[in-house]
């Protein structure tokens, strides 16, 4: 039971078991990961493909070529996937002050060179996801940046890539990744909201989605759950990085539902019903104290505690209990158009309501609630 498999859709970043566990304070507490290795496990546990930045298949083997045709053959040993890949503008110094949006142009068209050879590479493997997660386009002082000409920048980037998609033919769309800041003070297009805005000024917005990270939102205060419901609302919900985080505070990248748990439970009862199709993708990081064991045990746990959720939310759904009281809250009747079909608004105008008498009842959010919490720790 919750044992999962190439059907769930699970995926992993290299860079998630692969982290060597470097902090702010603190060096490296696990050795390298080879990709290899890494590939063999992954399928080993069940999941379903890979995912992987650039620089990540270097990890133990610097010459590029190498590196590339070990991981061909592991992906081809495995059958493993690599439904997305994507690019690494934040490590290296060259990018201390952001790759597309860097005051500095040399670097700017650097960074775009940098996208185009790995989204050569991506398409190559099938990926049909790009990733762009602009974790250094961003600013400490306010003094530094034009952020007006940074979004400019910002665009012109995405539409040159997009415009070298469609001139190569590639299956590629980009998902643009949100975060609010961290490692920069703050970040360009901080939230899905902000993201989906920018999206809209693009040349080709058919080809830009986005990647939202459950807790780069819960960074900013705000729900996942509402961020994937607009995602997928605008049909822009193109992938997505599932984690943990523990309120506002720095990046946590726990292992999914090792953080809101009530958010995780209502985020895969949506998944599961509400029309998303693509991979399951865990961006987290094992713990700094987590030892080469431990590490792989936390990637189990992360398509374990999936499992978990999807069963609960299955078993919540089919509760006859849940039905009445969704009934009993109107939940559905937010589904019926406000102005009926074949209604005028002058039918609404004539409409007679007993004010005091509706206002005085109830929507029973608490019973549905608790229902929901009870089936979650497992009483009902
Ligand atoms: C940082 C992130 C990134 C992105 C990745 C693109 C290093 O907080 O979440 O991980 O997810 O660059 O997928
Ligand atoms: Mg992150
Ligand atoms: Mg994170
Ligand atoms: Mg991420």
């Amino acid at each position: 039971m919750y044992t999962p498999s190439p059907e769930d859709k699970f995926t992993f970043g290299l860079w998630t078991v692969g982290w060597q566990a470097r902090d702010q304070f603190g060096d490296a507490t696990r050795a390298p990961l080879d990709p290899v290795e890494t590939v063999h496990k992954l399928a080993e546990l069940g999941a379903y493909g890979v995912t992987f930045h650039d620089d990540d298949l270097l990890a133990v083997e610097p010459d590029r070529d190498r590196a590339i045709e070990n991981f061909k053959k592991a992906l081809a040993d495995t059958g493993l996937k690599v439904p997305m890949a994507t690019t690494n503008l934040f490590t290296h110094p060259v990018f201390k002050d952001g790759g597309f949006t860097s005051n500095n142009r040399e670097i700017r068209r650097y960074a775009i060179r940098k996208v185009i050879r790995n989204l050569d590479l991506a398409a190559e493997l099938g990926a049909k996801t790009y990733v762009c997660w602009g974790g250094r386009e961003g600013s400490e002082s306010d003094a530094a940046k034009d952020i007006r000409a940074a979004l400019s920048r910002y665009k012109e980037a995405m539409d040159i890539l997009s415009q070298y998609v469609i001139d190569k033919g590639y299956d590629i769309r980009f998902a643009i990744e949100p975060k609010p800041n961290e490692p920069r003070g703050d970040i360009l297009l901080p939230t899905v909201g902000h993201a989906l805005a920018f999206i809209n000024e693009l040349e080709h917005p058919e080809m830009v989605g986005l990647n939202p990270e459950t807790g780069h939102e819960q960074m900013a205060g705000l729900n996942y759950f509402h961020a994937i419901s607009q995602a997928l609302w605008h049909g822009k919900l193109f992938h997505l990085d599932l984690n943990g985080q523990r309120g506002i505070k720095y990046d946590q990248d726990l292992i999914f539902g090792h953080g809101d748990v009530q958010n995780a439970f209502f985020l895969v009862d949506l998944l599961e019903h509400g029309g998303y199709e693509g991979p399951r993708h865990f961006d987290y990081k094992p713990v700094r104290t987590d030892d080469k064991q431990d590490a792989w045990d936390s990637v189990a746990a992360n398509m374990r505690t999936y499992l978990i959720l999807k069963e609960k939310a299955k078993a919540y759904r089919a509760d006859p209990e849940v039905q009445e009281a969704l009934a009993a809250s109107k939940v559905d009747e937010l589904g019926a158009r406000t102005l009926g079909e074949g209604e005028t608004l002058q039918d609404l105008l004539n409409d007679e309501f007993d004010l005091d008498g509706v206002a005085a009842q109830g929507f029973h959010f608490t019973r549905l609630s608790q229902l929901a919490l009870e089936h979650l720790l497992g009483v009902r």
